[in-house]
């Protein structure tokens, strides 16, 4: 990289601005066909989503690489290099016909945000790394997190053996059919000081709020279940109905009495039922078999687990009175994660000297972050998302908001990668539990 220009001058928000929304742009041109944007992992749509931001981070300025499961990486390196990195981004994989901001608003922002730092200051104290997760929402296997899950331990790979879409297709060959060139090794989980992250809220409380800026204070713990209902395929006009074991009519018992449980339980709690398949899924047959997924979330630990417990008794009930077997198995622990309370300081502070109206708030959506809050300094800034809408082709985020979350996340990564004293290795607040 060309030595550092004489003299630093500040950066011009709106060129990185509009550098930010051209990439977005290109981005979101990475998708399936159909409504919105679908870009699923190690599809040739994600391939070349991957291909694509290693070029731009190259020409950039930054030492771009893929690891071994197809993160992609843009280094800026700090002239103190023994240190720890500061690690921003998001993912780059979306949920079917989803919105172009999910994700690679994050990503978009990091890789913009690391140019303009660049350009305007040389190199940093502590490097500075983008990254773009290969995949966090688990739209086309049965996991998600796997990019993220890759650093921080979720996953040791060989899940990915043993992992099929609803094509049959395992992780490990849409992987290997992938190609992003050479591989380097993922950074290592103790190397990073910090996790930043930037992302559209998916929700309506900013909007309502009239606020510029969420301060993620914590993110929502998940549970996720596949189940499975086993009953029995019969003729549709010759069973009566006393004599039936209906697999489908067992699973809409099942879903309403999550609905009525999570009811029960109150906000913050959420339930969903998003992915339901019937077999033999014929007009004149009795359903004999039922798999649906089941989406828990919570801000607290204890109250997760304790409505998982009253939905693994409710279930069992309906199971018996049906005479059906129900079977749920775990795709996802996720506990809820709180963000550095320092981060968050220097963010409010940010927000301060700029005059963005902010908000502390809980995100309901999980995020990358969260495996790295236990684990180093983690944040997460909000930008409001137009009525709430998300994972949707109507998601939207206006340009004067995007650029916010930019101008807070450049100030937040000059902090940390050009203002920090020699030797303070930890730019969080020392709450590490692990
Ligand atoms: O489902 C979620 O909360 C995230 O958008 N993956
Ligand atoms: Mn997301
Ligand atoms: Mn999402």
């Amino acid at each position: 990289m060309s030595g550092s220009p004489a003299r630093p001058q500040p950066i011009d928000l709106g060129a990185a601005a509009a550098d930010m929304l051209e990439l977005l742009e290109k981005l979101a041109s990475f998708s399936d066909p159909g409504p919105g944007v679908t870009r699923l992992l190690y599809s040739p749509e994600w391939a070349g989503a991957q291909r694509f931001l290693l070029e731009r981070m190259a020409e950039s300025g930054l030492d771009s690489f893929a690891d071994g499961v197809g993160n992609v990486y843009g280094r800026l390196s700090g002239s103190r290099s023994s240190e720890r990195v500061v690690l921003t981004g998001s993912h780059i994989d979306t949920v079917v016909n989803g919105g172009k901001y999910d994700g690679a608003y994050g990503v978009a922002a990091s890789v913009t945000a690391l140019q303009h730092l660049y350009r305007a200051y040389g190199p940093p104290l502590r490097t500075l790394v983008a990254v773009s997760f290969a995949e966090e929402e688990g739209s086309r296997f049965p996991l998600t997190f796997w990019g993220s899950g890759h650093l921080t331990g979720l996953y040791d790979g060989r899940e990915a053996a043993g992992c099929r879409d609803e094509a049959g297709v395992t992780l490990q060959e849409a992987m290997a059919d992938c190609q992003l060139g050479p591989r380097r090794p993922a950074p290592r989980c103790g190397d990073i000081a910090a996790y930043v992250e930037l992302h559209v809220e998916q929700g309506i409380v900013l909007e309502r709020s009239e606020t510029q800026i969420g301060i993620v204070s914590a993110i929502a713990g998940q549970r996720r279940f596949a189940v499975t209902v086993e009953g029995t395929a019969n003729h549709a006009g010759t069973t009566p109905m006393g004599l039936r074991r209906d697999a489908l009519a067992a699973a809409a018992d099942l879903t309403l009495r999550l609905e009525a449980l999570a009811a029960e339980a109150g906000d913050p709690l959420v339930a969903t039922v998003g992915r339901l398949d019937v077999r033999p899924n014929t007009p004149n047959v009795i359903p004999g078999e039922v798999r649906f997924t089941l989406d828990i979330r919570h801000s607290r630990e204890a109250e997760l687990e304790a409505f998982c417990a009253a939905v693994d008794a409710a279930f069992a009930a309906i199971a018996k009175r049906r005479d059906v077997a129900v079977r749920l198995e775990p795709r996802l622990t996720a506990a809820p994660a709180h963000m550095d309370a320092r981060l968050q300081a220097e963010l409010a502070s940010v927000c301060d000297r700029r005059g963005l109206r902010w908000r502390s708030m809980v995100s309901g959506a999980g995020h990358d972050a969260q495996l790295f809050a236990p684990r180093c300094p983690a944040a997460m800034v909000f930008v409001p998302s137009a009525s709430g809408i998300s994972h949707a082709p109507e998601e939207y985020t206006s340009p004067a908001d995007l650029a916010s979350g930019l101008d807070v996340l450049l100030a937040l990564l000059y902090k940390l990668g050009y203002e920090c004293e020699e030797g303070t290795d930890d730019p969080g607040d020392g709450q590490r539990l692990t």
